[in-house]
């Protein structure tokens, strides 16, 4: 019989309602409250303007957004439709994912450092109509739309910008990108009408799909996650209970990672508008800003990525700005150091002679899971750390070992399994992919995660191994097979494998290269070959995302390790690679 692991935390109820109704329309609400909490409170603060969207503001925002998408003569859009969002974090951000969703609109999210090869595998996989995007981003959706042979004329009716001019929010002004003046701008969206109709199909949208994030999974290239209203209402739900301390009218946290990543997604744009606390919005990582914004908003949670505090163990903006109100750092998306952890703490208390106190929390998820699944909650923070911490209420655990031939076998406490998650809060399924779907869900629902872990006596877990392929840049996906089929469109690639080495001091992993030169004479002494390596290097920088380059160097060997089944033995490679970079 399998052991199944249960969450030490009560179950909660869940509810079969739209994202958007259990958000912005809590049965208690009396005319002047929103999702529960007052209107007027701030939800969302644009960080270097300090334009404010309270929550009533982002309420009518939005009705009026799904108003405009659904009645605009150019977008006509209808429900089920698919959006994709290409955009850094903005204040128009919120009003564009909640409109969208309250007119049954799909939302899929992209990298706002996505090119335009890139862009339109995601627009054309996941189905896309319209694209909102940043003024930054213009250009690059131009590109892309000229990519997927769409005339001029007709891109630019399917192109809506969300800029960074802020008067429809009652804040600053800003330059419009040249290229815009064709296209339909978000402001023109607004005013026109309010919809009513979200409630009619509120219960019926509950097990619908509503965002389509892209994860390469266990393997392969990436494939569209289909999450629905119900993972994400449920994840809301669930994901409360490891933050009982944070408290509306008193927290205040620091929106710094991109929106475009489930974690940002969920945990900052719906977790915190759903237990009222304002998120303050910013751009990208600066360590500065960080460090001023902390300052000027008295910000006291912020959720981060194991790289970010690399940046405050050593940047000297920590020692200029009162870092004082911070109580909480919360880090997912990647594995954290336990030293690197007790680094920052020791910094900042000490800084302030003690007056910090900031607790170091790690949590974990996947996008397949809407994302967290495990967190470690406050008293935790200093017992376990390394922890990804205890499995929420309402999931369901197993750790399985390979048993070799005899299936899978459970694994004892402290011995290292595969995790399998089941729950509510696990994806539908790939998007047009039954396969990969079928690979990576069971005929019971269980979801199997690729990363290894394992189970201490008191229920906390500690990822430990992956056994996928995909590589981790600062928390973004790099998935190997994406890299290596564009690295085999060189003419001088004959064959190719890419794995991920540890950086200890960007903590981080880093894309690594392993090429078969076309012509292996060309490449036989060691400057020949580092000369083709530093090449390689250049030219992927051409043909990917920043976040993909191959930061953990390209070496040129004579054949890619394969097993009998012509699988990369990629295992052998990162064998290969630690003594590489050790010597
Ligand atoms: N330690 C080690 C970790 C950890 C980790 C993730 O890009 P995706 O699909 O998704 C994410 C989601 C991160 C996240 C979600 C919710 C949350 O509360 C939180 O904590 C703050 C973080 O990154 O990548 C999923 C893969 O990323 C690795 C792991 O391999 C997983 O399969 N990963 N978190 N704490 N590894």
């Amino acid at each position: 019989t399998p052991k199944i692991y249960t969450s030490p935390f009560p179950s909660v109820p869940l509810v079969e309602r739209s994202i958007f109704t259990h958000l912005f329309f809590s049965s208690s609400d009396d005319p002047n409250a929103v999702g529960g909490f007052p209107g007027s409170a701030p939800a969302f603060i644009d960080a270097p303007s300090g334009t404010t969207l309270s929550r009533a503001q982002l309420k009518q925002l939005a009705l009026s957004v799904a108003y405009g998408l659904r009645n605009n003569a150019q977008t006509r859009a209808k429900r089920g439709d698919t959006v994709l969002i290409y955009s850094q974090n903005s204040l128009a951000w919120p009003v564009v994912l909640f409109g969208s969703i309250a007119g049954g609109l799909r939302c899929t999210l992209a990298n706002s450092a996505y090119n335009a090869r890139e862009l339109a595998f995601q627009y054309t996989d996941s189905g896309a109509k319209l694209i909102f995007t940043s003024e930054e981003g213009i250009a690059t959706v131009k590109e892309t739309f000229r990519e997927l042979e769409v005339s001029d004329a007709e891109a630019n009716k399917r192109i809506i910008v969300m800029g960074n001019d802020l008067q429809w929010a009652g804040g600053p002004a800003a330059q419009r990108h040249p290229a815009a003046v064709d296209l339909l701008r978000l402001e023109e969206l607004i005013g026109k009408g309010a919809l009513k109709e979200e409630e009619k199909f509120d219960g019926k949208q509950a097990h619908e799909t509503v965002y389509l994030c892209y994860s390469s999974g266990t393997t392969g290239k990436p494939k569209g996650v289909e999450t629905t209203h119900r993972n994400v209402t449920s994840l809301v739900d669930i994901v409360k209970c490891g933050f009982p301390e944070v408290k509306y009218g008193v927290d205040k946290l620091l929106g710094l990672l991109p929106f475009y990543h489930i974690y940002g997604a969920v945990k900052l744009l719906q977790f915190p508008f759903a237990s009222g606390i304002p998120v303050i919005i910013m751009t990208r990582f600066d360590p500065v800003q960080f460090c001023a914004n902390i300052e000027r908003y008295k910000i006291t949670v912020s959720f981060i990525v194991p790289p970010v505090l690399v940046v405050l163990s050593r940047h000297p903006a920590v020692d200029q700005y009162d870092m004082s109100s911070l109580k909480i750092l919360f880090s997912g998306a990647a594995p954290l150091g336990a030293a690197l952890s007790k680094q920052v703490v020791t910094r900042l208390a000490s800084k302030s002679k003690g007056n910090t106190k900031i607790t170091m929390l790690q949590g974990y998820g996947l996008t397949e899971t809407s994302p967290t699944t495990h967190l470690v909650p406050v008293p935790y923070g200093e017992r376990k750390i390394g922890s990804i911490g205890a499995l929420l209420p309402n999931l369901e655990a197993r750790l399985l070992v390979d048993g070799g031939g005899d299936g899978d076998v459970e694994a004892t406490i402290g011995q290292p399994g595969e995790l399998w998650i089941r729950g509510p809060t696990v994806m539908k399924g790939y998007l047009n992919n039954p396969s990969a779907t079928k690979d990576s869900i069971t005929s019971d629902g269980w979801f199997k995660t690729g990363d290894i872990a394992i189970r201490d006596n008191d229920g906390f877990y500690f990822i430990v191994d992956r056994r996928k392929e995909l590589i981790k840049y600062k928390g973004f996906q790099v998935p190997p097979a994406e890299l290596e089929s564009v690295l085999l469109t060189h003419p001088d690639i004959a064959d190719t494998a890419v794995i991920g080495v540890d950086s200890a001091k960007e903590a981080t992993e880093l894309p690594r290269a392993y090429v078969v030169h076309a012509r292996p004479d060309t490449v036989k002494t060691e400057g020949e070959r580092n000369a083709f390596a530093k090449e390689i290097q250049k030219w992927i920088q051409t043909k990917v995302a920043r976040h993909k380059f191959l930061r953990g160097g390209v070496v040129v060997i004579d054949i890619i390790p394969k097993s009998a089944a012509g699988k990369i033995l990629r295992r052998d490679l990162r064998e290969r690679a630690k003594e590489e970079l050790a010597g």
